[in-house]
């Protein structure tokens, strides 16, 4: 049930796509490349689901919002038009943007936000990318409401794949549903660092399924229509602000073939396990007895003494055309608290080599080398003087990278950076460090509880966080996850770029014995890697993307909190390894602010474009 207003477009009616026709002299494409272009009116409505009316804000009236459907090589064009209440951006993540940062959708990182009633276009390239992508707001919370598949297709056809044509394409994006007002969510967790909310249902295609209802009325479920014999291909998405899925159907088992737009070897499991940011492809075949089977996707939840965070599974059907009627087989689900099960999906991942898909090779030396270790702490706002103890409100809760907790920018960095604005340079922002300050058992579960063992740790600081890299430098980083107040996972995504994921384990990474583990050869390539439960992860990735790219996790709470980083990456030295100049409707933000040390840009814009080029042209 939902009530929507007039702002609901229908999607056909606002996709146009037009097709250039290249003159490639070299190789005869099968099929030309084209501008795909789409508008995406952002609004708010009302929807009804458990018997209370909600405000959302949404994309065309719709949530899930449109699908972005495009084929390798093709330029998309979306053009946003903002008449919500809201500040927004929209990030097309997974998507390189390649020389485009411009295009992230990183409210203060590479743009000031689309404010309401303004618009923006943004124009990205799908080149050398094939399989499910997502879009979101990166807004606190409002990618909840504001999400969407990006899929991208083979040039050379569906019978391309490297794994046996499936008969059809599904979109299987899970979801949860907050009954509540995500904004003044929003707004409480920017203010406090406070959260305290819960979401009421989880989601598969944007409906809640019969584990739900409304007076005893179930809701609406996902129904997938099968026939006997053919073969599914599911395009999974996780777009939940809070919680790592467990995903199962009765009778049926995945054959994983990709994830987060990369191929993988082809591995056959009865479950799949998702973190929020992640995608999964995987092909299913209808070969069970035709009748009908439940598909759910159930949160997991880290072991005790962690605390526990109500979150309710969600199902859809799988239904064959030949069943009649009957009660669907429900699968039998692993524990909740089995963690260690999204360890063992993820570690039997690896990248599918084959002639015709070429992926970059594994970097085998290694330039920079960066520890990295995650978890919650307190920090003192600015400006005042802090005691945990005196229980005042000024000690808040944050999450943090090696003990440092980001303090979101005041003016967006991109232009400040690209305009060398005084304060956006090396120096003026705290470099993010090698390695934590203070080495400790980080796993230890002892630390989870708050009590004085804990509080000898916890102290920290906020700061705006950046790490510079030389363009076409080899990077390595361990991401460790701790356990100072609580034992999460942190599914950790970089944009722009995507990462070889040598190895993982649970407990303290020993460089002796786990370098040894790295997998050098066919590592899979991924945006977002979970970093386990009280564990750790190894990648390596080639920062050959200039501009600025924010590396976060991706559980809403710890994003918010501060478990985010920038990354930096200079210009090479050619034209064709910089940044070019940011697009004409590029929007601003703020009154111009000239101080020295302020991060504010300012109109001195234009006038040191030049200065940009010339340095451009001068290498
Ligand atoms: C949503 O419901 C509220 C309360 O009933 C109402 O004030 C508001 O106008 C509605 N919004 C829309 C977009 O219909
Ligand atoms: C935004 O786009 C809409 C639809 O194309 C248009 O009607 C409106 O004038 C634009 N607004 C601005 C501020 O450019
Ligand atoms: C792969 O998955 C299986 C089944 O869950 C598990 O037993 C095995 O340990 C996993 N492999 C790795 C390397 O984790
Ligand atoms: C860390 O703590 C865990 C749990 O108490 C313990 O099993 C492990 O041996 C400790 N590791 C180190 C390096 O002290
Ligand atoms: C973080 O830094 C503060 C201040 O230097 C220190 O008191 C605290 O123990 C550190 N915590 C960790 C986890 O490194
Ligand atoms: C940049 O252009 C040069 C010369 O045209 C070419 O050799 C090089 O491969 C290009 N580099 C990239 C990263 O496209
Ligand atoms: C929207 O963004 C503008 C520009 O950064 C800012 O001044 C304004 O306070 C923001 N509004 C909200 C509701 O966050
Ligand atoms: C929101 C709602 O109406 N939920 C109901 C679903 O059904 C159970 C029992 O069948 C009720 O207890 C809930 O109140
Ligand atoms: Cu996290």
């Amino acid at each position: 049930m939902q009530t929507m207003k007039s702002w609901s477009l229908p999607t056909a009616a606002a996709v146009v796509a037009a097709t250039i026709f290249f003159s490639l002299s070299t190789m005869a494409l099968p099929a030309a490349s084209a501008i795909v272009e789409h508008t995406f009116v952002v609004s708010q409505m009302n929807m009804t689901h458990l018997c209370k009316e909600t405000p959302v804000t949404v994309v065309n009236g719709q949530i899930p919002g449109p699908s972005i459907e495009v084929t390798e090589g093709d330029s998309v064009t979306v053009h946003v038009v903002n008449k919500s209440p809201h500040n927004i951006t929209i990030h097309w993540h997974g998507v390189k943007q390649r020389r485009n940062c411009w295009s992230d959708g990183v409210p203060m990182v590479t743009q000031c936000p689309i404010q309401p009633n303004q618009n923006f276009t943004y124009r990205f390239s799908v080149a050398g990318q094939v399989g499910t992508l997502w879009w979101h707001a990166h807004v606190s919370c409002l990618r909840a409401t504001l999400h969407g598949a990006i899929i991208i297709r083979p040039r050379l056809g569906a019978s391309s794949y490297p794994f046996p044509k499936p008969d059809r394409e599904i979109p299987f994006i899970i979801g949860d549903w907050w009954a509540m007002d995500l904004s003044v969510v929003a707004r409480r967790m920017e203010k406090d660092n406070f959260f305290d909310y819960f979401p009421s249902a989880s989601t598969i295609n944007g409906k809640l399924g019969d584990l739900f209802n409304c007076s005893g009325v179930p809701e609406d479920g996902f129904v997938l229509g099968v026939e006997a014999g053919k073969s599914y291909l599911l395009r999974i998405i996780n777009t939940a602000l809070f919680s790592e899925y467990f995903l199962k159907i009765a009778g049926h088992k995945f054959t994983v073939v990709a994830s987060d737009a990369n191929y993988v070897r082809p591995y056959t499991t009865d479950l799949v396990v998702i973190a929020p940011g992640e995608t999964i492809d995987a092909l299913v075949v209808a070969d069970a007895p035709p009748g009908k089977y439940y598909m759910v996707a159930m949160p997991n939840q880290a072991p005790l003494p962690d605390t526990q965070t109500p979150e309710p599974s969600t199902r859809a059907t799988m239904q064959y055309s030949s069943s009649n009627g009957g009660k669907p087989v429900a699968p039998v689900m692993p524990d909740q608290h089995d963690v260690v099960r999204s360890l063992y999906f993820h570690s039997n991942l690896s990248s599918l080599r084959h002639p015709r898909h070429p992926l970059p090779p594994v970097p085998q030396q290694v330039d920079q080398h960066l520890f990295i270790t995650l978890g919650l702490g307190m920090a003192c706002r600015q400006g005042f003087k802090c005691n945990r103890d005196d229980k005042n409100d000024n000690m808040i809760l944050v999450a943090t990278m090696n003990n440092i907790s980001f303090q979101k920018p005041t003016a967006p960095l991109l232009p400040a950076h690209y305009y060398h604005v005084a304060g956006s340079n090396r120096g003026d922002l705290l470099e993010l460090p090698d390695r934590p300050p203070r080495v400790f058992n980080f796993t230890d579960p002892s630390l989870i509880p708050i009590g004085p063992k804990e509080k000898a740790l916890e102290t920290t600081y906020m700061a705006t966080l950046a790490r510079w890299f030389r363009y076409g430098s080899a990077v390595e980083m361990v991401f460790q996850s701790t356990s100072i107040m609580q034992g999460d996972s942190n599914p950790m995504h970089l944009h722009g770029h995507d990462m070889f994921v040598l190895a993982q384990g649970v407990g303290n990474f020993d460089a002796a014995k786990d370098r040894a583990r790295y997998n050098l050869v066919d590592p899979p390539l991924k945006n977002t890697v979970v970093v386990p439960n009280l564990g750790w992860v190894a990648i390596r990735f080639v920062a050959d993307n200039p501009g600025v790219w924010y590396m976060h996790c991706h559980y809403e709470f710890h994003l918010a909190m501060g478990m985010t980083a920038v990354f930096i990456v200079e210009d090479g030295p050619t034209v064709n390894t910089s940044l070019p100049a940011p697009p004409v409707d590029y929007p601003s933000c703020g009154r111009p602010n000239r101080k020295k040390g302020s991060l504010v840009p300012d109109e001195s814009y234009l006038q040191t474009r030049e200065i940009k080029a010339s340095r451009i042209d001068g290498v």
